[in-house]
């Protein structure tokens, strides 16, 4: 045991009681010391227990699996979360933030080594291996029940386990799921309180009925080693447990694992789609709304997007949010898509955000925001690369230690994070919380690609769309552990989302085709297209209005654009780009290019990847292949 770190704590003015233990005995006997030592809540405090007996059974059971010091029933009261902060605060778990300046904000650092979500370690546990696909890591559901159980035993020892329960989607909505989380680490409760509907409104919508579906997610930090690290998912148990991680994307259950890898599966089951897509709201200055799904690989702007203020040359265009990350879409009775989002915050990445970038997010996050990874000023506010103005001389780096502004190393991580309640969105769309969601007018598809893909296309129809969203591709970045940069194939931008078998999946979008009398459109944007230097070529952020505005008119049967192999592509004079100056007419002859032998190569990838997924990929989706091939002379 590293007995000067644990004095240390004992003798840093936490107040008596904060703590019942600070090390902890592990099942095979060894000591260690506790990451997450157990609170002491006043009587009164995390009491709320739920009336429903399924749930009180589950709660039971888990905590004879990881014997925690106590239990504490979140009730997502204001009271709660305050003493919540506290205690986080005297454990060091999160610094409060200058409150002058940053009214309710706190920042989190997470374990140098638990940065970014894990896809070799995120496991799809079904019978069989083909339920989980070709992209999938499978386990079988026993032996990994077994495996877990063995990490999780003895787990919450000198621990505080937390209840947490949550709804996600409008309370109101069909489409809303209950979910409860039990986890020993007080940085997921008051994250989960940001990004869910969390507390009693869930347990009281979950009620009393003993066959209530409900989300049954554990989750532990152990003792955060990266060898026991693992997220896996039983989508037939509606189970998820997760354990070694404290980094959101791993831990948030609610979201990556809920939100889309268990939704997947139940809305290929039950007839619905769940999408790592945004949604937002276009209003034009005549009062014609539509609705837009977007999906982008992470890291790849959808926040941006769904939160864009329009160029000037825009005056009276009003862009809203619905959602920033994940779409749960249902089939109306118009034959129109309707969508909800089921978070009720957002967890973006910090880095880059500016109020040039991004003006609507920065409003955002002035307040209320749980911060993870980014630098502390001096004048305890937090700065990151990418924020306006110059950096600061010094300030405290993510991992804690000393920065200057001459350091080499990043003060902020690439994939630090805030989470904020949507209701601190400035342009917040006033169909947020209605329970039947929003119709949707198209559907966009886009990758982070230096080459070959064009700022904008259309699909010539539904399965001509299913083809261009199951082989998008992307650059990858730092929202996942493992090299960044290299092209990956990423369909729907779901790669490391889907529930299940990706072929299936595929089968699943082909078949809403039929059912959508009203479809979508679907399109294909590439923002991030570059010249021969390397430069980007397109300014991006607000100026993607420009693309948008010429989607709105496909979807009003009024904009023109040529058509080509790979679909329905603008001409440069079929865009709005009045007072683009910084894009010359070379530059836009570049952007739009469709060049055979970048799709000589696109063609092979998209080949080599179907290969990858074989015997899996749909026949519409081989044909669909064909067709390209052809319309490109091959
Ligand atoms: C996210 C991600 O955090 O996609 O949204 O990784
Ligand atoms: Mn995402």
């Amino acid at each position: 045991m590293n007995i000067a770190r644990v004095s240390s704590q004992i003798f840093l003015g936490q107040p008596a009681g904060a703590f019942k233990l600070t090390f902890r005995l592990l099942p095979r006997g060894l000591v260690m010391e506790n990451i997450a030592p157990a609170i002491a809540p006043p009587s009164g405090m995390g009491e709320r227990k739920s009336v429903n007996k399924a749930v009180l059974t589950w709660v039971h059971e888990v905590e004879s699996l990881t014997a925690p010091e106590n239990i504490f029933w979140c009730d997502g009261s204001e009271e709660e979360n305050d003493y919540l902060l506290g205690a986080a605060r005297r454990q060091g778990v999160v610094i409060q933030l200058n409150q002058e300046k940053a009214p309710g904000c706190y920042l989190h650092r997470s374990n140098p080594n638990d940065v970014a979500r894990v896809e070799q370690f995120t496991f799809i546990c079904t019978p069989a291996k083909e339920e989980a696909g070709p992209t999938n890591n499978w386990a079988g559901p026993a032996e990994t029940y077994d495996k877990l159980h063995g990490m999780l035993k003895g787990a919450m020892r000198g621990r505080t386990m937390f209840v947490v329960p949550y709804i996600m989607g409008p309370p109101a909505s069909p489409l809303s799921k209950i979910g409860y989380e039990i986890t020993d680490s007080i940085y997921v409760v008051l994250s989960m309180r940001i990004m869910t509907r969390m507390g009693a409104l869930a347990s009281e919508k979950l009620g009393q009925k003993l066959d209530a579906e409900f989300n049954r997610g554990v989750h532990s930090l152990l003792e955060l080693d990266p060898e026991r690290r693992l997220i896996c998912h039983f989508p037939q148990d509606n189970t998820i447990i997760s354990v070694g991680s404290g980094y959101g994307g791993n831990v948030l259950l609610s979201k990556k694992c809920l939100a889309l890898r268990i939704a997947s599966y139940l809305a290929k089951k039950q007839g619905w789609l769940a999408e790592h897509m945004l949604i937002l709201g276009a209003e034009s200055p005549e009062g014609e709304k539509h609705y837009i799904a977007a999906a982008f690989p992470s890291a790849c702007g959808k926040t941006n997007f769904a939160m864009l203020i329009p160029p000037k040359h825009f005056a009276g265009w009003k862009i809203t949010t619905i959602g920033d990350d994940i779409a749960w879409m249902h089939f109306g009775q118009d034959g129109r898509l309707y969508a909800v989002n089921p978070e009720n915050g957002y967890f973006g990445v910090v880095p880059g955000t500016s109020y040039k970038s991004n003006p609507n997010a920065m409003r955002a996050i002035e307040r209320d925001t749980l911060f993870t990874n980014v630098a502390l000023t001096s004048d305890g506010s937090v700065w990151w690369e990418g924020k306006d103005g110059d950096p600061p001389k010094t300030a405290t780096d993510w991992k804690g230690n000393p920065w200057t502004s001459d350091s080499k190393e990043k003060a902020a991580h690439p994939n630090s994070r805030f989470a904020v309640p949507m209701r601190n969105n400035p342009v917040l769309d006033p169909k947020v919380e209605d329970p039947a969601g929003v119709p949707i007018s198209a559907i966009i598809f886009g990758g982070r690609r230096s080459n070959t893909m064009p700022l904008v296309f259309q699909a010539f129809d539904w399965n001509h769309g299913v083809y261009i969203g199951a082989t998008m591709a992307s650059e990858t970045t730092a929202a996942a552990t493992g090299a960044v940069g290299q092209v990956r194939r990423d369909p729907m931008a779901m790669l490391p989302f889907c529930g299940y078998n990706i072929g299936d999946y595929f089968e699943h979008w082909l078949q809403a085709g039929p059912r959508l009398t009203n479809p979508p459109l679907i399109f294909n944007v590439n923002w991030f297209r570059k010249d021969a230097d390397g430069k980007f070529l397109w300014p991006g952020f607000g100026d993607n209005m420009r693309v948008m505005k010429w989607i709105i008119d496909r979807c009003e049967g009024r904009g023109s654009a040529m058509e080509s192999p790979i679909g329905f592509v603008p001409r440069a004079e079929d865009l709005d780009l009045e007072e683009l100056e910084e894009v010359s007419s070379e530059m836009m002859r570049d952007l739009m290019a469709v060049r055979s032998n970048e799709w000589e190569k696109e063609l092979a990838g998209q080949e080599k990847f179907f290969e990858t997924l074989q015997p899996y990929v749909p026949k519409e989706l081989l044909a669909q292949r064909k067709a390209l091939a052809a319309r490109f002379g091959r």
